[in-house]
């Protein structure tokens, strides 16, 4: 079991920061944020250090003992930190499996690390509750819309690694409202869940546009945000844009009842995090993701892919464990050679899990696309 000797944070760390997502709290959930750009509450953005309202925020964790990988192991089954009713990225289904994008990332990591996609626990986090998770050791692995920041990554004392998602935030309004377009949306009050990059971004693109912000109110979930929505406490309602979309999928009064607008207004990169201070497992993770992409690189999906344990090519051969020249690849990640071969058959690559699960809500691939296909997903060489 990995054990944290050290965790030295300074100025009450982590645990202030999460709580502090949820303060100002009222009791129908929504906290008002102060217009302004820089958020209250401990929210960040990635264009402003995050206001965790921690000043000299170092959280410096030291390791004594095992890496995570070798309590997976050992356990025999991966924690993961996720959601239980985000459309198309994870949601619990009525035979209490889980069900999306970030739920069979999941599973990639522990085809991976165990050979067994199924050998997880999912573990049902509120946005304010990921890092404290994390940290705590209640999940091994955070796999749950999170935005790679540089603020989470230096004060949450998380790692994140290869993102499994390139997202923007976005702004969905009601379609009869007369909005085209965020200019539009002078003097407004604006609804975002609590502790997310969201809440602090839309002051500072309000900002940035020359428009006023009447008013930011977050909320502890989107069941929350959704209900004031519906109540016409807010004009506009902000998220990253895959989210707005599988939201706007499942609205109640129907998707049309809803626009997205055309502005994508930051960055959002969304990656699987893990706790500081442990590079074995990080890089576990790390290429149990790039796996994915590699795969479809190859041309390979869980239905091909034994096609390709006979392949000419060694880098493929390599790739999946199969034996080159009398020897297998094991490159040291603390991974089963065949790790590659267990993800793709047991999950798939990275277009069977992003068509299975995002494409029905009509996104697109776009800068998620194969670096080779116009897009940004680049798997380093496995050799
Ligand atoms: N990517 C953003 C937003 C992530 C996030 O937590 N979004 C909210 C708003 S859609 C959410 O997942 N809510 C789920 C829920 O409340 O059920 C971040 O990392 O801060």
């Amino acid at each position: 079991m990995r054990k944290l000797r050290t965790v030295m944070v300074l100025l009450f760390g982590v645990l202030l920061i999460a709580a502090s997502c949820a303060s100002d709290t009222t009791d129908d959930g929504t906290s008002g944020t102060s217009a302004a750009p820089t958020t209250e509450g401990g929210t960040d953005s990635p264009d402003a250090p995050p206001d965790t309202g921690v000043t000299t925020d170092t959280v410096e964790l030291t390791q004594d003992g095992d890496s995570t990988l070798d309590s997976v192991k050992n356990a025999g089954e991966v924690k993961c930190g996720t959601r239980d009713a985000l459309p198309g990225f994870a949601v619990l289904q009525d035979d209490g499996s889980h069900q999306g994008f970030d739920s069979d990332f999941c599973r990639v990591i522990a085809a991976a690390v165990l050979g067994d996609a199924e050998a997880h626990e999912f573990i049902d986090l509120e946005t304010a509750d990921r890092f404290t998770a994390l940290q705590g050791g209640e999940i091994d692995v955070l796999v749950r819309n999170t935005t790679w920041t540089a603020g989470r990554d230096g004060l949450e004392g998380a790692t994140f690694v290869q993102p499994n998602f390139y997202d923007g935030q976005g702004m969905m309004v009601a379609a009869d409202a007369g909005f085209a377009s965020i200019d539009d949306m002078d003097d407004t009050v604006i609804c975002s869940a609590g502790g997310t990059t969201n809440e602090g971004n839309v002051a500072v693109e309000f900002q940035r546009r020359g428009l006023a912000l009447n008013d930011v109110l977050s909320f502890e979930n989107t069941d929350l945000l959704q209900e004031a929505f519906q109540n016409d406490r807010c004009d506009g309602w902000t998220s990253d844009v895959s989210q707005l979309t599988g939201l706007r999928s499942t609205y109640p009064d129907g998707p049309e009842a809803l626009v997205i607008l055309p502005e994508v207004f930051s960055k959002e990169p969304l990656a699987p995090a893990v706790r500081d201070g442990d590079t074995a497992w990080a890089q576990a993770v790390n290429w149990a993701v790039f796996a994915t992409i590699q795969a479809e690189e190859y041309g390979m999906d869980s239905s091909n892919v034994d096609s390709f344990l006979t392949s000419e090519d060694p880098n493929i051969l390599k790739f999946l464990g199969v034996e080159v020249d009398g020897t297998v690849l094991d490159p040291g990640l603390g991974l089963p050679t065949d790790f590659a071969y267990q993800v793709v058959s047991q999950v798939g690559n990275y277009s069977e899990i992003f068509e299975e699960h995002l494409a029905p809500l009509g996104l697109q691939r776009g800068v998620n696309e194969l670096w080779n296909n116009g897009g940004i997903l680049y798997a380093p060489p496995y050799k």
